[in-house]
């Protein structure tokens, strides 16, 4: 059975299908489909975010559907911007945007302030109203400054403590060993399996 990505963020895209090689599925995303309607996040929870778009869109597709929402929540904003990460900078603000924000909302903030915590909350839905709901986290510290050219996002003010690097320093598939999204991703691929074939 086919795959539908509900989410037209490259970055999210090539990171599933990298975790996804060796499944005997056909993936396609909304990236595919530019002129596909939206679907509005203004849930105050990952959890509604990502089930309205993932139940919309299996609908619209008419194929298993996979949907992300994640975000960044830092310790010393208190959790946020969490799951308005996208729009931190505002609406249609790009990554840099954002990441310049947030280092310039925690200037002077010294290293063991700064941790933070990656979420990835997916939804499977199916076109007959199956449903499964996974979380994933990747705890880390906002760096001093950007650095790194890989990933998006705020991948390069995020550094993993045990690497000594940003995120956007590291491989993609080293990203994946330890990301939210690799770690909620692994937990659908039981059920996944009983869809598509491994
Ligand atoms: P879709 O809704 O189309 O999936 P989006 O980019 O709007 O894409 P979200 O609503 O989940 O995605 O917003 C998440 C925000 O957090 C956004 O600014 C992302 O760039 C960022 N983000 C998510 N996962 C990330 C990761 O693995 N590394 C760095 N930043 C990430």
């Amino acid at each position: 059975m086919e795959l539908f990505l509900a989410t037209r963020n490259e970055g999210k895209i090539r990171e599933i299908r990298e975790l996804l090689k060796g499944y005997d599925t056909s993936i396609t995303s909304l990236r595919d489909y530019p002129n596909a309607p939206e679907v509005v996040e203004n849930g105050e929870a990952y959890r509604d975010n990502v089930l309205k778009k993932a139940r919309f869109f299996a609908r619209w597709a008419g194929s298993l559907t996979l949907a992300d929402d994640s975000g960044l929540e830092v310790d010393y904003l208190q959790g946020r911007p969490g799951v308005f990460s996208a729009r931190y900078a505002g609406d249609g603000a790009d990554d840099r945007e954002n990441n310049r924000k947030l280092l310039r909302n925690l200037k002077g903030i010294p290293r063991k302030k700064r941790g933070a915590v990656f979420r990835c909350v997916m939804a499977l839905v199916s076109p007959w109203g199956d449903e499964e709901v996974v979380e994933g986290e990747c705890r880390g510290q906002i760096a001093l400054e950007e650095r790194g050219k890989r990933g998006f996002g705020y991948d390069p003010i995020f550094v993993i403590p045990r690497y000594g690097k940003t995120v956007a320093e590291l491989s993609i598939a080293e990203k994946n060993r330890l990301s939210h999204r690799g770690k909620a991703l692994r937990k659908l691929k039981k059920i996944l399996k009983r869809y598509v074939g491994a």
